[in-house]
């Protein structure tokens, strides 16, 4: 099937999904002279789509005739193949394919339910002090942005489960799976569902790759892929106060208290990130900088503010319920949760277990879920975000952390998470 892509001249090729990732392919392929139509289930708004004059837009729903005598279909990250009306035997990708079969460039993937996105940005920078490289994917940049660059070395791609259904031929030069929980109960049938998905970043892995995974996940650490492998494992690399990785003769150590992230689930992050660093040949120093340097990204476990002695963190990005968890085990100190939005599958009763939950206030479509399974923590429903809020500075103490991390995803009340985010921050300011 390579052969479609070697010859896309004059080709039909049909992308689904007109949101950032289908327009830069739709653009991509136009540009290398395909004849594409760019497909969404709903009525857009043109005018304000920046697309290549010969795409052709056909909008507000994906019928047979639209995929009838394509050549090629091309699916955004969100489109769910098993819901499109498709010929037999047509050709399908995701982006990760297309944006393979161009690439030129050494790759990394970094894949994993939770901490992706901070290992990928860390990795980026690290890796940024010695190379020309591209940081995209699941991060929030097209994949097609690369072919922008003049000279990229190392493309580092955050990759998501959903991406990764749909690859053909590609292969990564690294991979990594940083961990695997249940996420995305939405789009799949079962967790092992899901899993595969993820696997499959390996499909066409030789004994010419290297392949990073967390030892302690009991969903990687026996899996059975070829080439270099290594596992990870907090226990392991952290030791009292101090971090340390190495790769063959070449070590980094970090110290706990210079960083200014703080969760144990971070540190795997760094870990990966330095690793990453170390095997890339990137100066011990440089490594050392980054790190120390980095303050943490927007959404994720973000700080706020601390007023009358209540201290206030953003970590909208959180739509899984193992992500919150992550988050509550951070602090030490008695965390006032607010939690809401769609459920997408775990249980709730995950959170149980934290003993420094001192209060729940739950929101959006999901709360009645949240009631019935933390029944013995009292939840306290709130009518939206701002009510929330104003629950959780009325019932705080000084000391106490107030926690913004939904669980779920936002689509009941925002846009995206960045939205709920930038909203949690307006309100607390
Ligand atoms: N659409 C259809 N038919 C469908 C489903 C969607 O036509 O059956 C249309 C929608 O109407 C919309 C468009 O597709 O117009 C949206 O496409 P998309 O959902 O693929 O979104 P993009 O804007 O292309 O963003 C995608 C990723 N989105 C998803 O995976 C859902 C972004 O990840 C990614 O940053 C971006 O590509 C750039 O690579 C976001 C995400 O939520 C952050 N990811 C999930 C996560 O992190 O949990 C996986």
């Amino acid at each position: 099937m390579k052969n479609m892509l070697e010859d896309i001249k004059n080709k039909k090729t049909v992308v689904v999904g007109a949101g950032e990732t289908g327009i830069a392919a739709a653009n991509f392929l136009s540009d290398k002279c395909a004849r594409v139509i760019l497909n969404d289930r709903k009525k857009l708004n043109q005018e304000n789509i920046m697309l290549d004059k010969r795409v052709e837009i056909v909008d507000g729903g994906h019928s047979r005739v639209v995929f009838e005598n394509a050549d090629m279909v091309v699916l955004s990250p969100g489109v769910d193949r098993r819901t499109l009306p498709l010929p037999d035997n047509i050709y399908v990708i995701g982006d990760v394919e297309l944006f393979y079969h161009y690439n030129k460039s050494k790759i990394i993937s970094i894949t994993g339910t939770n901490g992706k996105t901070t290992t990928t940005y860390l990795a980026g920078e690290i890796l940024k002090k010695k190379y020309n490289v591209f940081v995209g994917g699941n991060i929030g940049v097209p994949l097609f942005e690369v072919f922008q660059m003049k000279n990229c070395d190392i493309s580092i791609l955050e990759l998501s489960s959903f991406q990764l259904e749909n690859i053909d031929a590609f292969v990564t030069d690294i991979g990594v799976i940083l961990n695997i929980t249940p996420d995305h109960l939405d789009r799949y049938e079962s967790f092992d569902e899901y899993k595969r998905a993820k696997l499959n970043l390996f499909k066409n892995q030789t004994n010419n790759q290297i392949v990073i995974l967390n030892g302690e996940d009991e969903n990687l650490k026996e899996i059975v892929i070829p080439g270099e492998k290594i596992l990870f494992k907090k226990d392991e690399f952290i030791k009292g106060n101090k971090i340390t990785a190495y790769y063959k003769d070449r070590e980094v150590i970090l110290e706990i208290d210079k960083i200014k992230l703080k969760g144990k689930h971070f540190y795997e992050d760094i870990y990966v990130a330095v690793l990453l660093g170390l095997i890339l040949n990137v100066e011990k120093r440089d490594i050392e900088e980054v790190i120390y340097g980095f303050k943490g990204l927007e959404h994720r476990l973000e700080f706020v503010t601390e007023k009358n002695g209540v201290t206030f963190y953003n970590d909208s990005k959180s739509t899984t319920i193992s992500s919150t968890c992550r988050a509550v085990e951070s602090f030490n100190l008695p965390v006032i949760l607010i939690l809401g939005g769609i459920h997408k599958g775990e249980d709730f009763k995950m959170l149980l277990k934290y003993k420094n939950l001192k209060k729940i206030i739950c929101f959006g479509d999901a709360k009645e879920i949240i009631i019935k399974s933390l029944i013995e923590k009292q939840p306290v429903v709130a009518e939206n975000l701002e009510n929330a809020v104003e629950l959780a500075v009325e019932s705080a103490d000084i000391g106490d952390i107030v926690l913004f991390s939904p669980g779920c995803s936002s689509f009941d009340m925002f846009k995206n998470y960045i939205e709920r985010g930038k909203k949690f921050k307006e309100l607390v300011a």
